[in-house]
């Protein structure tokens, strides 16, 4: 759909190819690694420890069946029957999900919260008697259910009038204030860079810094994704990222890195918002399990949408498969065959007897940034090192799967490293059906 998201991304894999070492010696070659060798944030290394997070689109559109509203629709059509967050932060946590993100407003410009700065709101609606406010639900039911809370908030806003001159950045700084001081701590604040026209046909031209501005004010510890500096769109909606999805990009100004990880947003239905008519094509769990390993098992950080129906409530099938994907990504990785941390160019994983395995991850404590720059897995099979499978970038998680092979040993080359690697875990793990 017609988005301008900031992609940086085309351009990184060939800065990194030119940037890898091949015969050393080079005196920029050193200082390029150097240069590369950025790391992560507090937050942002807490942020890759989630590895699965939940999308909640929910809002006008629910009701009027549609994936991005006009801005005209009347506040009375929204009315959930029976909305509990408590039920989502269930559902979502039986997937694994750590964190929350609402569509606390979306392209149609109506607010899931009371906002002071609009009439075009939960308060104009029959839902809770004009009294309720969603995005309290959510913040509350999330902070009870032990997971983070976070808004996605969408600049392009079809609703408002100021749309289109510069009084709007105000009225949405105004309104990133309301959602930032009033709902307790936000971890991410995901801002969509969709960019249409408003009601008097004009676009706007965000004032960007000035919306980072606040965030950093109110939210110091709160992430600021896609269109921020913070959390990279991966650049497309199907929950899948590179082969090799390095967290460490080109500043885009010709200065150097920073460190800039990749977000996999994708629906467990066709569509973001919920649609009767696709309660049919819900994604099987072979397809969550196929995200699962192309996002987390790519060293990213999986955003996986389930939209509330009318009632408020996600519906049974979501759950249900909601559940089923978290219990098979638990039955396949909650428990390795064997497992060791370890630093330097070899790390090497002795087993107890010999086993079948069909999977090995690899982690690298990212804290210290992304040091592997290339790398082969190969397992002892009788007396014989044999190659399991190799890659560029590990960084926080690489997942890979192999045809089994009964293994003695296990150990991880990095032939090609911008400082001493440090693995957080070598694993490997068969399948249960092995
Ligand atoms: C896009 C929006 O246009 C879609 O409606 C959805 O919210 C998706 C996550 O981002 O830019």
């Amino acid at each position: 759909m017609g988005r301008s998201r900031t992609g940086i991304k085309a351009l990184s894999l060939a800065v990194l190819g030119a940037a890898l070492v091949a015969g050393g010696g080079r005196a920029d070659a050193s200082e390029e690694k150097a240069r590369m060798l950025v790391k992560p944030t507090p937050e942002q290394a807490e942020w890759q420890d989630m590895e699965v997070t939940a999308f909640v689109h929910f809002g006008m559109n629910t009701f009027t069946g549609r994936e991005w509203g006009e801005g005209t629709e009347d506040p009375k059509l929204f009315s959930p029957t029976g909305l509990d967050a408590h039920q989502w932060v269930r559902a979502v946590k039986a997937a694994g999900a750590k964190m929350l993100i609402l569509t606390a407003k979306h392209h149609d410009g109506f607010c899931l919260w009371p906002s002071r700065y609009t009439e075009h709101s939960v308060k104009s609606s029959p839902w809770r008697a004009g009294k309720g406010d969603v995005v309290k639900e959510a913040a509350d039911a999330c902070r009870e259910g032990g997971i983070k809370f976070g808004v996605y908030v969408s600049p392009w806003d079809r609703h408002e009038r100021t749309y289109g001159s510069p009084a709007y950045d105000e009225h949405f700084r105004n309104q990133l204030r309301e959602l930032l001081t009033n709902y307790g701590p936000i971890a991410e604040v995901w801002l969509d860079g969709a960019c249409g026209e408003g009601p008097d046909g004009k676009k706007q031209e965000y004032d960007w810094g000035s919306y980072y501005q606040v965030v950093r004010e109110l939210q110091p510890h709160a992430l600021i994704a896609i269109c921020g500096p913070d959390i990279r769109w991966v650049g497309n909606e199907s929950g899948v990222a590179r082969e090799d999805e390095s967290s460490v990009q080109p500043t885009g100004d010709g200065d150097g890195y920073r460190w800039h990880p990749a977000e996999c947003d994708v629906s467990i239905r066709p569509g973001w918002f919920y649609h009767a008519e696709e309660d049919g094509q819900v994604k099987t769990l072979d397809q969550l399990m196929g995200i699962y390993y192309q996002s987390v098992g790519r060293n990213a950080v999986l955003l996986l949408n389930v939209p509330p129906d009318r009632r408020g409530l996600i519906h049974e099938v979501d759950v249900a498969r909601l559940a089923d994907f978290g219990a098979e990504v638990e039955r396949r990785f909650g428990r390795s065959v064997a497992e060791t941390r370890g630093r330097g160019e070899v790390v090497e994983l002795a087993l107890a007897h010999p086993r079948l395995v069909d999977h090995v991850m690899v982690m690298e404590d990212i804290r210290e940034g992304e040091r592997a720059r290339g790398y082969v897995v190969e397992g002892r099979v009788g007396s014989e090192w044999r190659e399991l499978c190799r890659g560029e970038v590990i960084g926080h998680k690489r997942i890979h799967r192999f045809a089994p092979a009964e293994v003695s040993a296990v150990r991880l080359r990095c032939p090609g490293v911008l400082a001493e690697p440090i693995m957080r875990k070598l694993a490997v793990y068969g399948s249960p059906e092995l």
